[in-house]
């Protein structure tokens, strides 16, 4: 049975992605979702679809406040910074939300406390005591992101309300098990006093209903499910914090930040309604009614947005999230993305201050992968993907087609759109309507790179260079499909490459903003015949390779750095200094370099060697104990410096007579390796 399309449609779309923590630069990570989900929302605008586009800051919670202590800001400071960071960042990756807020502007406080009075009034709220941790050391209740400790569900170390390091659940608070306080390190008690949980039980029916129904990707359907069937626990909804919004009827508590993150989406559609002169068309979305809302995520947030979020909005009343779209997880070169290893990729240092086009990693975030998929971002892909896809085969058809027509004609030549390359772009509008439908971008992003390919055929094999001096009316009808496929490519291509898709537009004659507007069924309608071109000129460039070994080496050297310091926190017990010797005491030492010429086990020793060794003035026999570091082979012909006037000595069983000296560290065993003098004769004195 084929599912009925829900795009385009004549009901009102809202589509939100999640908001990211106003507490750290912006990585890779994060486009994941905000990307796919703006080149969704400009779809939904090529279907004539009555679209907004919401975000806004996260700004309370433990993330804000660790990072508030670590950089010695307030916690408004802290939000402050990094809300003006990603004010600012988002455009210049053409992402272009209708409203940007912060979950701490009045509307978020006041919609919060509206929904939560809400819900206490429909009897969903409760009282209980519980058990939370709270470090003597640093006199206060150390909630979620403040504590480490044992995941209750799989062991993994997690942070005290998610275990981020293993198996991902949600971790009520209380549950963790041995946590340490993450300032100070020492282990929490726990201290109980009165919190509020949501009746997420009573719940449980009607998410079953609705995530048998819900749209979006099977990923956050089908875990959702999961979890329902196996039982909800009630969520404990306070925390003993002063930063966040107040709980109404406890103020020396605040709501959970998973309580007021979300209801971040309705208030920001409430800001967005006030400044477009409309106060009441939040409504529209947000009360029930045909409004649908979309919500854009990262899977590891599922529970947040299919378990809690629709039960909030369920007990107080308001519109239900029509689709729930999760995005799998980045990698960074093939390894799991990292901050401490150094597998990440920041967006301002890495990326757009580097000047690389904005477009160009919109494309490959939006069409490498399946959506629900983990993305790899490695540098090689990504040279492959504008070299190959983006330079080769689409900017390769839009520049020859209209370069050449340019040249011979100045302006659209006379014709009539081929039916066959009609049905090809009949074709393509169809497949992309139905990416959009199954939220799968990739799908869309391979279908224009069809119709690049069959216009690079097209031109190729009409020869419009041959045509042009045979017959020039033949060449021009090649041109005006030629151009005509280029204009279709143009609107397709807008969702990904918004301001790629601008300098085509203009190339074609039109003014570039008016390419947004534009609409799939646009892409049907030719050029006007005898409309001015502009100046033809590539609209995507390479990425040569010198440039490509650069960028491969920022995470190159970004992973030894943190390799480096991982080492660096390696604790070695150094012992203490021993008593001071006078210099007439250092001047007996007698230290040479060495050859071994011959190394053998000692029997029954794992750890000790006899070796031979040449030291300049004769031939000595001497037991080392670096068994457990070397093979005899290994040793032999080694140059290395030794100490040649200690009294001999039984080691093993064997009378040694002189020891191996050793100053680098070898890694696994912690042991020290004698140094490699390879090029000093034997006998040769220390300095
Ligand atoms: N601030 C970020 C995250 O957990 C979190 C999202 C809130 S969405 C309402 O990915
Ligand atoms: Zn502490």
């Amino acid at each position: 049975m084929t599912k009925l399309s829900n795009y385009p449609t004549k009901d009102p779309v809202l589509v939100t992605c999640g908001l990211p923590y106003a507490s750290g630069q912006m990585h890779i990570g994060h486009l994941r979702t905000y990307v796919p989900a703006d080149v969704f929302v400009r779809l939904l605008k090529k279907m004539q679809t009555d679209v907004v586009f919401i975000c806004g800051s996260d700004t309370h919670g433990t993330p804000v406040l660790t990072t508030a202590e670590a950089e010695g800001l307030t916690p408004k400071e802290t939000y402050e910074k990094y809300n003006k960071h990603y004010l600012e960042t988002f455009p210049r990756l053409n992402i272009d939300f209708d409203n940007y807020a912060t979950t701490d502007d009045p509307e978020n406080h006041a919609r919060t406390i509206q929904i939560v009075k809400e819900l206490q009034k429909n009897g969903y709220i409760y009282a209980k005591e519980l058990e939370t941790p709270y470090c003597e050391t640093c006199g206060r209740s150390q909630p979620d992101r403040f504590v480490r400790g044992t995941c209750p569900y799989c062991g993994a170390d997690a942070r005290g309300d998610e275990c981020d390091q293993g198996c991902g659940r949600y971790i009520e608070p209380g549950l963790i098990i041995d946590p340490r306080c993450v300032v100070c390190g020492n282990p929490t008690i726990p201290v109980t006093r009165t919190h509020y949980f949501l009746k997420l039980s009573a719940f449980e029916d009607f998410l079953k209903e609705y995530l048998e129904q819900v749209d979006g990707t099977k990923n956050a359907k089908n875990y959702a499910l999961g979890w329902v069937k196996e039982g909800l626990k009630d969520w404990c909804i306070t925390r003993d914090l002063d930063w966040g919004v107040k709980f109404p009827g406890a103020e020396d508590l605040v709501l959970y930040v998973w309580v007021d993150a979300p209801i971040g989406y309705m208030s920001s559609t409430e800001i967005w309604a006030k400044k477009i002169g409309k106060p009441k068309e939040w409504e529209k979305y947000w009360k029930p009614g045909k409004g649908r809302l979309v919500h854009y995520i990262g899977q590891d947030i599922v529970y947040h947005h299919c378990i809690f979020w629709p039960s909030m909005l369920k007990g107080s009343g308001y519109n239900l999230p029509f689709a729930i779209v999760a995005s799998g997880m980045v990698k960074v070169e093939g390894h799991k993305f990292s901050r401490s290893r150094g597998y990440l990729v920041w967006i301002l240092e890495d990326y757009l201050d580097r000047g690389l086009d904005p477009d160009y990693l919109r494309y490959y975030m939006a069409s490498y992968t399946s959506q629900t998929k983990d993305l790899d971002f490695s540098w090689e892909t990504y040279a492959d993907k504008v070299n190959n896809e983006l330079v080769a085969t689409i900017g390769n058809f839009l520049y020859r087609g209209i370069h050449f027509t340019h040249k011979h004609f100045k302006v659209v030549p006379k014709g009539t759109l081929d039916e066959s390359l009609r049905k090809e772009i009949e074709s393509s509008i169809a497949t992309i309507i139905s990416a959009v439908n199954e939220y799968e971008l990739k799908k869309a992003a391979d279908e224009i790179l069809r119709l690049a390919s069959i216009g690079n055929n097209y031109f190729q094999s009409q020869e419009p260079w041959r045509l042009i001096k045979e017959d020039k009316a033949k060449a021009g009808d090649v041109l005006f499909n030629a151009l005509a496929l280029a204009k279709a490519l143009a609107i397709f291509i807008e969702p990904f490459m918004p301001v790629v898709a601008e300098k085509v537009w203009s190339q074609l004659g039109f003014e570039p903003a008016t390419i947004h507007d534009a609409t799939l069924e646009d892409a049907l309608v030719p050029l006007e015949v005898g409309a001015k071109l502009g100046k033809p000129k590539p609209v995507i460039s390479k990425i040569e390779d010198d440039q490509l070994e650069d960028l491969k080496r920022i995470i190159k050297d970004r992973v030894k750095a943190a390799d480096a310091k991982q080492k660096g926190k390696v604790k070695i017990d150094l012992a203490p200094i021993k008593e001071t010797i006078s210099f007439d005491d250092f001047q007996k030492i007698d230290l040479r370099a060495g050859k071994i010429l011959k190394c053998e086990k000692v029997e029954g020793k794992d750890r000790l060697l006899k070796i031979e060794v040449d030291i300049g003035t004769e031939k000595r026999t001497m037991v080392t104990g670096l068994g457990h570091l070397y093979k005899t082979e290994e040793l032999e012909g080694l140059t290395a410096l030794f100490l040649v006037n200690l009294e001999p000595k039984k080691i093993g069983g064997i009378e040694s007579h002189g020891m191996i000296l050793a100053i680098e560290r070898a890694d696994k065993e912690g042991a020290w390796v004698p140094v490699k003098l390879d090029k000093i004769p034997p006998g040769s004195k220390a300095a």
